[in-house]
């Protein structure tokens, strides 16, 4: 069991506990339990196997404790089946809904009798939510106009939510005697940003053992078919998995098959038809003869084509280039050489200034931006001019504690509902990146929209749009702002465009980054971490760019930090603080530069700008 499967039972017992209005410092007890878990480092499940040791994390007493044991040994706990005797289980995903809350779905259950969310969406289509006592109709608008957004989004999980147990389940299944390989197919292959279900292929190992070993998995709620060459199971986060085993010698074309798209598959079969052959998930053929079957680059070879990368596979234009032969070279995660999109503690981030850069130090990075908030959002103590002052004196002294990495004094800063940015000309040019992003006044009309965010791009000290359309999977639409006209403004002030890895953003997404390089937009890859663990988010947004098909030469920041900072003074016209850091270090850790050698790090405000022209053209862009 994986810590979000226990932390999942916890949470639900924490909102089932709202709903039924018990002692709030009971709720938070089981909500703050069920966080900790989730982001513990550690294994929960091996630390209940040992005497005392939940008890002594902080947060988890003795009660809790025991019930963590339950969960591990039953994947339940008294406690939880208490409470869903009398609450029924269906209301707990309409807590998730914006503009729900456990409070106004005891509100829906008490009065409407709402069990689901199909009760949820008659109710509000019938106008009976904006009646009821603290709804109102901007609830009801905002109850109807999620479900919809869930309803687009099918049912379907985040890649994320399923990463780690689909390599823990294929881990399990390839520990299985004789079992040669195991691999995840499916959109989960093709890195898509939500999954369906989950398709597994194994090949070797007797039917008996690999299918009993799958339906034993310990995260499986359900058993929906068992045979010898298909079985599928459901997850308990209700995700389906299907296990096929196949053949040695088909286990090439059972990849290409099963991982499709199912438009990339139909190309494929026209090109083996229009040469006489065929091509099914056993092998290509011709007659009774077997062209190609154990490897997916024989099949592609045997076409005639490169082998694709399966991020590729979307019946886009990846056949006519594999065959061409002119198939991007895509970005890898590890081309990323710094993340620019952090939060810390001073705004809504969880983490210190020095976690943050010391997580960054720890996965390798050569630089990183410190990006928190500014005063639009005050609830989170967001910046104004003079804490972002106050703020450049605290990350000079984080650089002398952290010479090994050079550290860019950002903040992201709102655009506001005129498009003007949230922040003085000083304090804007006071900082080394600034990111401009929409959070608020999603819902203004197109044309404003779009003309508010011209804009914003149009001012100088622009560095980089954040999770520009601001869609939250499963949540929020993207704004309705006209895309094609800020990409080409982009373009022409060279102001790049994230792509923001947080999972429920991934924004852009792989089609919108494929439309910005075709406009001649430079990407930037960051993770908006608000916690140093979702540094690791990052691959899913390396995961968008390769569904675009991005080179390195794409994204910004996979540049050593010399050439970038190069590239970010002739974008903004003066140098850096960050610049004095030694860039060229060595790939390994190296120690500790003395702070002495070090060249001063202070520049003023009103230092005069540098532009270096002849930078630009260093980069040139593959088309
Ligand atoms: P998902 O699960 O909805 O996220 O998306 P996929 O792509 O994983 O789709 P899934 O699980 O239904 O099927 C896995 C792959 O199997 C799919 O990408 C292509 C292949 N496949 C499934 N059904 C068909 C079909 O009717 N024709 C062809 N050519 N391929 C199919
Ligand atoms: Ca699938
Ligand atoms: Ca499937
Ligand atoms: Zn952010």
């Amino acid at each position: 069991m994986t810590n979000a499967d226990i932390a999942r039972v916890f949470a639900r017992i924490a909102t089932l506990l709202e709903i039924d209005e018990a002692n709030p410092f009971r709720v938070r007890a089981y909500r703050e339990a069920a966080r900790l878990m989730e982001s513990h480092h550690e294994s929960i499940e091996a630390l209940a196997a040992e005497p005392g040791k939940l008890e002594s994390l902080k947060g988890i007493g003795k009660d809790i404790a025991a019930k963590i044991r339950d969960v591990v040994r039953t994947g339940t706990t008294a406690t939880y089946e208490e409470l869903v005797a009398r609450i029924p289980a269906e209301v707990l995903p309409l807590t998730e809904l914006s503009g729900l809350g456990p409070k106004r779905v005891r509100t829906v259950l008490m009065s409407l009798g709402v069990r689901s969310l199909a009760d949820l969406e008659a109710a509000a289509k019938a106008g009976k939510l904006r009646e009821l006592p603290g709804f109102g109709l901007k609830v009801e608008e905002k109850v109807l106009q999620s479900l919809a957004s869930k309803q687009a989004a099918g049912g379907r999980m985040l890649i994320a939510e399923a990463w780690e147990l689909a390599h823990q389940l294929a881990a399990h299944i390839a520990r299985v005697k004789g079992v040669e390989r195991v691999e995840l197919a499916g959109s989960f292959r093709r890195r898509c940003e939500t999954i369906g279900d989950l398709d597994l292929i194994a090949c070797g190992g007797s039917a008996e053992d690999v299918m009993g070993a799958f339906v034993a998995f310990p995260a499986i709620a359900e058993v929906l078919g068992r045979g010898d060459t298909k079985s599928s199971v459901k997850l308990g986060s209700g995700l389906q998995v299907d296990l096929r085993l196949v053949p040695g010698a088909s286990f090439g074309a059972a990849m290409l098959y099963f991982t499709g798209s199912k438009s990339h598959n139909i190309e494929l079969r026209r090109i083996a038809l229009d040469k006489g052959w065929s091509l099914n998930e056993y092998a290509l053929t011709e007659g009774e003869k077997v062209i190609a079957g154990r490897t997916e680059e024989e099949i592609y070879r045997a076409l005639g084509m490169a082998w694709i990368p399966p991020e590729l596979r979307e019946a886009h234009d990846e056949i006519e280039r594999a065959i061409a032969g002119t198939l991007p070279v895509l970005v890898e995660l590890d081309d990323i050489a710094g993340d620019l999109h952090m939060h810390t503690d001073r705004t809504d981030g969880k983490d210190t200034l020095d976690a943050m850069v010391e997580a960054c130090i720890a996965r390798g990075y050569r630089y990183c931006a410190i990006t928190d908030h500014s005063k639009a959002l005050p609830m989170i103590r967001g910046f104004d001019d003079a804490r972002v002052f106050e703020s450049a004196k605290e990350i000079a002294a984080l650089r002398k504690r952290h010479p090994e990495i050079a550290i860019l004094h950002g903040l992201e800063v709102d655009i506001l509902a005129d498009g003007t940015l949230d922040l003085g000309d000083e304090a804007l040019a006071a900082l080394d990146w600034v990111i401009v992003s929409l959070h608020t006044r999603l819902q203004q009309p197109a044309d404003e929209m779009t003309a508010r965010v011209l804009k914003a791009l149009d001012h100088p000290a622009v560095c980089v749009m954040g999770h520009p359309t601001a869609r939250r999977l499963g949540q929020r639409e993207a704004a309705a702002f006209d895309l094609d006209a800020v990409l080409a403004r982009a373009a022409a002030r060279g102001v790049a465009m994230e792509i923001n890895a947080h999972p429920q953003r991934t924004d852009l997404n792989g089609v919108n980054a494929r439309l910005a390089k075709a406009r001649g937009v430079t990407l930037v890859v960051s993770t908006d971490a608000h916690r140093t663990l979702e540094l690791d988010n990052l691959r899913y947004g390396v995961f968008a760019a390769r569904r675009a098909g991005l080179t390195r030469d794409d994204v910004w920041n996979t540049l050593p930090f010399e050439r970038f900072e190069e590239r970010l003074r002739h974008r903004r016209g003066a140098p850096t603080p960050a610049q004095a850091i030694p860039a060229a270090a060595p790939a390994t850790k190296q120690a500790k530069t003395p702070a002495a050698k070090r060249a001063p790090a202070k520049r003023g405000p009103a230092s005069k700008p540098k532009a270096t022209p002849k930078s630009a053209a260093k980069r040139t862009r593959r088309s």
